[in-house]
């Protein structure tokens, strides 16, 4: 099933968990994105490949990225979401697809993997490219953010090693995209995709945001700490939670 036609509520967000897709830039702006992150991984539109580039923190190390996280339309509506007029951006990941990648990413919520207190998180899920079934389309569960789930050990075409197995999908809804969307869902909504078996590359990032008096508790994170850096939006910290973290933007 495809999500309705672009929509923005905070009361659907509340409600499900999720809200959108909304065009937040032109098709031609995200091309002109998507052409630098083919650059950034030192590839081509024309023939895209499997990259063993780095895919996180763009943002660290790309004005451009840094540039789609602090969009003021995607800003705006996370300020909506999170209800706070104070937004700190945390994270970004790119969720790149070559044709033929053969992996899924299994069923999971976020919350599970992040050294959070309290767990409080909006992503912006944001197409630069088109997606759809057969490259490997997000997949959401409206309404499944009311439950925790336990993660358990994948097989091995899984794109992670913990996930939910045995998930009810009956009402999981595949989140066709055109570029320049973004979706939004929140900590604990469980999505996933399935493998590209398309001649199409998914070319997507997740960007995360949450509000100032989080505390990252980055001695219990087993990731890789430089992930993980603070960038005030907008508004004002009054917590100063995270003054050791806090991120340079690029130049
Ligand atoms: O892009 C996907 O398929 C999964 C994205 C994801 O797991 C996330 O944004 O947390």
């Amino acid at each position: 099933m495809m999500l309705a036609p672009a929509t923005f509520s905070t009361e659907q967000y509340q409600q499900e968990g999720c809200t959108g897709p909304i065009q937040f830039c032109s098709l031609e702006e995200a091309a002109a994105w998507r052409e630098q992150f083919y650059q950034a991984i030192g590839q081509e539109e024309s023939n895209p490949q499997p990259t063993d580039h780095n895919l996180s923190a763009f943002h660290h190390r790309h004005r451009w990225a840094y540039d789609i996280c602090s969009h003021p339309t995607i800003v705006d509506a996370m300020s909506k979401l999170l209800g706070s007029d104070d937004v700190v951006l945390w994270a970004m990941h790119f969720w790149y697809k070559e044709p033929g990648n053969g992996k899924f990413i299994p069923w999971h919520q976020d919350a599970n993997y992040w050294p959070m207190d309290p767990a409080i998180n909006a992503t912006a899920w944001v197409a630069l490219g088109e997606t759809f079934v057969d490259n490997g389309c997000l997949r959401l569960i409206p309404g499944s953010h009311t439950k925790v789930y336990e993660h358990t050990e994948q097989s091995s075409d899984s794109a992670f090693a913990q996930g939910i197995s045995g998930v009810d999908e009956s009402n999981a809804i595949d989140v066709e995209m055109q570029p320049g969307q973004a979706v939004f869902f929140n900590e604990h909504m469980l999505h996933g995709s399935k493998p590209n078996i398309s001649s199409t590359a998914r070319v997507a990032c997740s960007i995360r945001y949450t509000t100032p008096e989080v505390t990252f508790a980055m001695e219990e994170w087993g990731g890789d700490k430089e992930r993980i850096k603070t960038f005030l939006v907008k508004g004002e910290d009054r917590f100063h939670n995270n003054d050791a973290i806090i991120g340079t933007i690029p130049e």
